[in-house]
């Protein structure tokens, strides 16, 4: 090797590795994470009682600055260090980490879809988690189909009225900002979905009810209701019309907010495995001895090494071309890393259980809650079948 091509392959590798400062964000994030919410993690679980404890850390560590701009109060980070937060927070608790994650996608329409005013208005309360921000997009009848939305808005005079149902919207019922996706006109298809803010306290606007769910018990997923619910006119996000496309390039920026959960769940059921293979002994010897353990093992931290690589170049490619809409060709690196992190977590936490026995099936060790945790990483902002679809759209037109 010429030196010419060392000195180049120094470079390269270089390019791969997280700057100083995103280091020092992992490392900030793992021992606030270790500290402050790993002790908990089991008790939110348990109670399924949304976590403000954790709210008001992430305001006094500022962590809710890093979804936004810096022109409107935010740390105008990168979508990288934000998904190394978000990890780290997902190592030890999903829900935790869920609370950023949705952050960054109910503000993601305003940053995308909004006009000055609307943007200096909404974000900065945002960006210090003053307001907390959800997205209403699914409804009872429109999951995968986002564009078969039946949420009617209706202008009248001054006002829209918004009328019908938003389901599984996560943290309706605590947020303050909610963007919610509703339909000028049904027969226009996704050409009639247009977005609006609705603000807490909205008369017509309520929450119908908050789902029972296998995992992130602690993540109030709600039902919510507008009834005759009016808003002015400058609540409406971009123009009649183009809500679907704010709401598609919002998921492309959100889904690797959903990879870096993944990862880091795969990555705390991991460690926690491979803590308890070398003290638990069977046999007269430790389970870390035992080669087809060790082979099993050694396969979760091939799979999550992999599922870093990927997260992380498809948000340094997401980045690199800022906010707008993304070329099919970077989009299906977030749809990838979404569908890739989240298998990756199921597989991982389903293996991490194995290898505890029955230990790995009761409450008593996190891996359990890791493994209910993982499974909504595959189905939420998008399943994995969309994912693959958006992947293979992107490549045969
Ligand atoms: N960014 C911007 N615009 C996009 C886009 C993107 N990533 N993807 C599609 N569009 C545009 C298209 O260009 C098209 O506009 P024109 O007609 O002006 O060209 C329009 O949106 C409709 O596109 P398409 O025909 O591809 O839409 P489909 O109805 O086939 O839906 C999928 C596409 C399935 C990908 C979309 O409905 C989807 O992502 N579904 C999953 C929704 C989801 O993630 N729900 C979870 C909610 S959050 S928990």
């Amino acid at each position: 090797m010429t030196s010419r091509e060392g000195a180049a392959m120094a470079v390269a590798a270089a390019g791969w590795r997280l700057s100083e400062e995103q280091e020092a964000f992992r490392r900030l994030t793992r021992q606030l994470a270790e500290t402050h919410i790993a002790p908990r993690a089991r008790e939110y679980d348990r109670t399924g009682e949304f976590p403000w404890d954790v709210v008001q850390l992430f305001r006094e560590q500022d962590l809710f600055s890093l979804c936004i701009p810096e022109a409107y109060g935010g740390a105008g980070t990168d979508l990288l260090t934000l998904a190394v937060v978000i990890e780290e927070l997902a190592r030890v608790d999903a829900t935790a980490s869920l609370i950023l994650a949705v952050q960054e996608l109910g503000s993601l329409p305003i940053i995308l879809g909004g006009d000055e005013a609307q943007k200096r208005r909404w974000l900065p309360p945002l960006a210090t988690g003053e307001r907390l921000a959800a997205f209403a997009l699914t409804e009872p009848e429109a999951g995968s189909d986002a564009a078969a939305i039946r949420t009617r808005a209706t202008r009248r005079g001054d006002r829209w009225v918004l009328e019908g149902t938003k389901r599984f919207i996560t943290n309706g019922s605590v947020a303050d900002v909610v963007v919610v996706f509703a339909t000028v006109d049904p027969s226009l298809g996704h050409r009639g979905v247009t977005a609006f803010v609705v603000e807490k306290g909205t008369p017509g606007f309520s929450v119908s009810r908050v789902e029972e769910k296998m995992g992130l018990h602690a993540s109030p997923t709600a039902e919510l209701v507008f009834d005759g619910c009016e808003v002015p006119l400058d609540h409406r996000l971009g123009g009649e019309g183009e809500g679907f496309k704010i709401a598609m390039m919002t998921l492309d920026r959100s889904r690797p907010g959903v990879a870096a959960q993944a990862l880091g769940i795969a990555q705390g059921a991991l460690d926690y495995a491979v803590g308890y293979l070398k003290e638990r002994r069977q046999f007269g010897k430790a389970l870390a001895e035992f080669q087809g353990l060790q082979f099993m093992v050694a396969d979760m931290a091939t799979q999550v090494e992999a599922a870093r690589q990927l997260l992380y170049h498809a948000c340094r490619l997401i980045h690199e071309h800022g906010y707008g809409r993304l070329p099919a060709e970077i989009n299906r690196y977030a749809a990838m890393a979404k569908l890739f992190c989240s298998d990756v977590a199921m597989r991982v936490t389903t293996d991490a259980v194995q290898l505890l026995g029955g230990y790995g099936y009761v409450k008593e060790h996190p891996v359990e809650r890791m493994m209910r945790d993982a499974k909504i990483t595959q189905i939420y902002e998008g399943t994995n079948q969309i994912q693959r679809l958006v992947i293979a759209r992107s490549l045969l037109g």
